[in-house]
């Protein structure tokens, strides 16, 4: 059977769950089996459950599409940002000597990582386009270490279920499940086509999650935690996302 027939198959056999014997039913499945989405309020939110449900059970090893060099964006668009305070400048004058990277939570060596440190880790970088919810999107080359190699050295825990991540743009914070943050084009990107990350794109650090929509993609990274309980963080939804209105899984 080739995917494509497989994935319609699971696809509509969800959806007839959801049709047949009603959202609640396909939610309990998803519970079940682990996939309810932080924000779904449980079986409340059958939509959002399903949507992450599919999604999990079809996609979760496949990879963002990429592209050839020659379809790199000539003048990417970067969204623009509030100010970024004081500490971040005084970084910044500093060529971003002094800036860190915390990882806490649940890891056996909480560590903080300096840029140097950073990219003398493997990297991994690919072309691939990061799209906005509000439309617009570019194609670029991210340059990073894999975020599943920091999770490694620093010894995740296997109870872990969350990757929590934060700016320095306090109201910009994410979290993705661990399917996403092992998967290889996850990158923690501290460059962008051929060159260091420029601050308007997220510099100096810059989370890129490809499977999903460009604000999983966070700027100006700080902090990563890692949590078995994701309800312990902001209201309780998973990100701040889903507290303004927007999905905390955003699947492409
Ligand atoms: N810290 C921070 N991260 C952020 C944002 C932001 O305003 N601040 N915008 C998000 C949104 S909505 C999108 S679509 C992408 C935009 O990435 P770009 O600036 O490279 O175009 O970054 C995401 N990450
Ligand atoms: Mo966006």
């Amino acid at each position: 059977m080739n995917k494509l027939t497989r994935r319609k198959l699971i696809a509509g056999g969800l959806g007839a769950v959801a049709g047949a014997s009603g959202l609640g039913i396909a939610a309990k499945l998803a519970g079940h089996y682990g996939l309810i989405p932080p924000d779904s309020a449980g079986i409340f939110g059958p939509g959002e459950t399903l949507t992450y449900a599919a999604q999990r059970l079809l996609t979760r090893h496949s990879l963002a599409r990429e592209f050839p060099r020659s379809e790199i964006s000539g003048k990417p668009f970067a969204n623009e940002v509030e100010p970024l305070g004081g500490e971040f400048q005084r970084l910044q004058h500093g060529s971003f000597d002094e800036w860190r990277l915390n990882v806490d939570g649940t890891v056996a060596r909480p560590t903080s990582f300096s840029l140097a440190e950073l990219k003398s880790f493997p990297r991994r970088s690919h072309i691939t386009m990061i799209q906005c919810e509000e439309g617009w999107s570019y194609i670029a080359e991210w340059i990073g270490v894999p975020l599943s190699h920091i999770l490694e050295l620093t010894g995740a825990a296997p109870q872990a279920r969350y990757v929590v991540y934060r700016s320095f743009q306090p109201e910009w914070w994410e979290s993705m499940d661990m399917a996403d943050a092992m998967h290889p084009q996850t990158i923690l990107a501290y460059g962008m086509n051929g060159d260091e990350l420029p601050v308007g794109f997220g510099g100096p650090l810059r989370m890129r999650v490809t499977r999903q929509l460009g604000y999983k993609s966070v700027k100006y990274m700080t902090r990563i935690t890692l949590t078995d309980n994701i309800k312990s963080f902001g209201k309780g939804l998973g990100s701040a996302s889903p507290e303004a209105g927007y999905a905390w899984y955003a699947g492409l």
